[in-house]
């Protein structure tokens, strides 16, 4: 049974994140880690990461530098057995359930981010998750795992609470700023709501194993490492999909290959278990 307690989901409710203690035991903080790293270090010689399971259409494992010493791993849940371990066997699904109060969920993609040094731009820029989404539904957060210890000066995660009770959602700081949709708000706007005198940013020091909920309209980033540290700092996020999601892509989603036009992903219907299998369901 996960450590989920009735406070973590009513902080999440109220303020779009949650920090369950100890939600991961230290064989699967080891076991992640050591699949970061293998991933890390293929994808930074230039191999291709062949997948040793499938989770349906993913974009490939990819790595992108964020700063001097910041780098971002994204889609590599099917490239290393103990990713895909944890993911089906791990209380991972349960808990985000649980939070979510999902009747189901399933696994949508992951991303690692890995920060050492002070440099700003390992910095991770103030967002909103849902900004790319191609789904909707309340039920799609991202469950964050510390795999160091991340104290207030390891690059801790940052929120602004309460945000995931606005109507709307912002341009991510990667997309195109130009394109106007109904629903949308541009990231300056966003920038302005964090930068207020009066925000209500909330700072998430974590220990190895511990996760944070985070709904998918909560506006968040993170710090870079205080000068001095010779430690590095590595989150593993993983994205989920619960039981009121529907497919519902845009001209600002991110596009999946194999998945954005497959015959099977119908507007206003749930992800097809086919593509997407139910990895927890709630107790009857
Ligand atoms: O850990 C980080 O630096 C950022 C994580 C994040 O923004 C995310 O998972 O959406």
């Amino acid at each position: 049974m996960a450590a989920v307690e009735p406070r973590h989901v009513a902080q999440y409710a109220a303020e779009g994140c949650t920090r369950v203690e100890g939600a991961f035991s230290t064989l699967w903080v080891e076991r992640l880690l050591a699949a970061v790293d293998r991933c890390h270090e293929a994808l930074a010689r230039g191999e291709p990461l062949p997948p040793v399971g499938s989770v349906g259409p993913r974009n490939p494992p990819s790595l992108h530098r964020t700063g001097k010493g910041g780098v971002q791993l994204r889609n590599c849940m099917a490239a290393d057995r103990a990713f895909l371990d944890w993911m089906r066997e791990s209380p991972a699904a349960e808990i985000v359930g649980r939070l979510t109060g999902a009747a189901h969920v399933r696994f949508w993609m992951d991303a690692t981010f890995v920060k050492e040094g002070s440099d700003p731009e390992t910095a991770t820029p103030w967002h909103n998750d849902v900004c790319t989404f191609p789904f909707t539904g309340e039920q799609q957060p991202s469950l964050w795992v510390a795999l160091t210890d991340v104290d207030e000066d390891n690059a801790p995660l940052l929120t602004l609470a309460g945000s995931n009770r606005d109507p709307f959602r912002y341009h991510s700081p990667l997309s195109r700023q130009d394109v106007a949709l109904p629903g949308y708000r541009p990231w300056a706007e966003l920038l302005a709501r964090v930068e207020a005198p009066d925000a209500d940013i909330r700072v998430w020091p974590a220990r190895a194993g511990d996760c944070l909920l985070i709904h998918p309209r909560t506006i968040h980033g993170s710090r870079a490492q205080a000068p001095g540290r010779t430690d590095r700092r590595v989150a593993f996020t993983t994205r989920w999909l619960g039981s009121d999601v529907v497919w519902a892509p845009d001209a600002l989603s991110v596009t999946v290959a194999g998945l954005s036009d497959h015959p099977a992903m119908q507007v206003g219907a749930p992800p097809p278990d086919s593509l997407f299998p139910i990895v927890w369901r709630a107790p009857a």
